[in-house]
C-alpha cells in the first residue's frame, strides 16, 4: 500500500466522512482559539490556550483516525483512546482554570482528572479487550463519570462557581450541561459498538448506528463547543473590565 497517496471515499461511507470533516474542523477551531489568545485579559490566556490545545491534539488524532479507518476499515480505537486520556484531562484542567478566580484548589483539579482517566481506562478494557464484560467496565466507566457530573453539578465546583457568580457561573453552568449531555453521547457510541445490550454489535435500539459516527459527533460537539464557552466567558469578561 501506498501510504502517500489519499485512499478513496466510497460515497456511503460515513464513518471516513465523518473522520474527514471531525478533521478539518478541528484544525479550523486549533486556529481559531490560537489566533484569539492575545485578544484578551491576561488571566484568560491559560484557558483559551488549553481550548487550542484540545482541539489540536484531536486534529492530529483525527488525522491519524481517518488514515486508520480508510487503510483497515476498523475502528480505530487506540488512537481514540490515546485522543481522550489526553484531552478529557485537559477539559478538567479547564473546570480548575476558570473557578481559580473562586480559589479553586490543585487538589479539586486532579480529582477530576483521577475520576477521568478511571472512566477512560476502563472504558478502554471494556471495548479493546477481547473477551471482557463490557457492560460490567462500561458500568464503572459510568460511575466515575457520574462522579464527575455531581462534582461539577453539586460538589466542591459547583460552590467555586456560585462564588464567583456572573460570567464565571454562567460559564460554568454551560459546561456542566455538555458534560451531562454532550458527554453522554460516548456510551451510546460504547454500547453501539460492544456486544450485549439492546441488539447486536452496531444495532442500538433497533437503529444501525455506527459507533465511530456517534463517537466522531460527540468530539465535534463537546470539544469545539466546550472552547467556545470558554471563548466566550474570555470575551464577555474582557468587555465588561475594560468597561469598567
Ligand atoms: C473529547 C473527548 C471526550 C469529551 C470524551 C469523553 C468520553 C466519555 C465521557 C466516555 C464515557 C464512557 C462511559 C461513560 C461509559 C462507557 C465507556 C465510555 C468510555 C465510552
Amino acid at each position: 500500500m501506498n501510504s502517500l497517496l489519499i485512499s478513496k471515499l466510497a460515497t456511503d461511507d460515513y464513518v471516513g466522512f465523518t473522520f474527514f470533516v471531525g478533521c478539518m474542523a478541528m484544525m479550523a477551531a486549533s486556529v481559531f482559539f490560537f489566533f484569539s489568545l492575545n485578544s484578551f485579559d491576561k488571566k484568560w490566556r491559560t484557558s483559551i490556550l488549553v481550548s487550542g490545545l484540545i482541539t489540536f491534539i484531536a486534529a492530529v488524532h483525527y488525522y491519524y483516525m481517518r488514515d486508520y479507518w480508510a487503510e483497515n476499515g476498523e475502528s480505530p480505537t487506540f488512537f481514540r483512546y490515546v485522543d481522550w486520556i489526553l484531552t478529557v484531562p485537559l477539559m478538567c484542567v479547564e473546570f480548575y482554570l476558570i473557578l481559580k478566580v473562586a480559589g479553586a484548589t490543585k487538589k479539586l483539579m486532579w480529582t477530576l482528572i483521577g475520576a477521568s482517566v478511571v472512566m477512560l481506562v476502563t472504558g478502554y478494557w471494556g471495548e479493546a479487550v477481547p473477551g471482557s464484560n463490557s457492560a460490567l467496565w462500561g458500568g464503572i466507566s459510568g460511575a466515575a463519570y457520574f462522579y464527575i457530573v455531581y462534582l461539577i453539578f453539586f460538589g466542591e465546583a459547583k460552590a467555586l462557581a456560585m462564588e464567583a457568580g456572573g460570567h464565571v457561573l454562567n460559564a460554568h453552568n454551560i459546561l456542566c450541561k455538555f458534560v451531562l449531555i454532550g458527554w453522554a453521547i460516548y456510551p451510546l457510541g460504547y454500547m453501539a459498538g460492544t456486544a450485549g445490550w439492546y441488539g447486536a454489535e452496531g444495532v442500538l435500539f433497533g437503529m444501525n448506528l455506527d459507533m465511530d459516527v456517534i463517537y466522531n459527533i460527540g468530539d465535534a460537539i463537546n470539544k469545539i463547543g466546550f472552547g467556545l464557552v470558554v471563548y466566550s466567558l474570555a470575551a464577555n469578561s474582557s468587555a465588561s473590565s475594560q468597561a469598567a
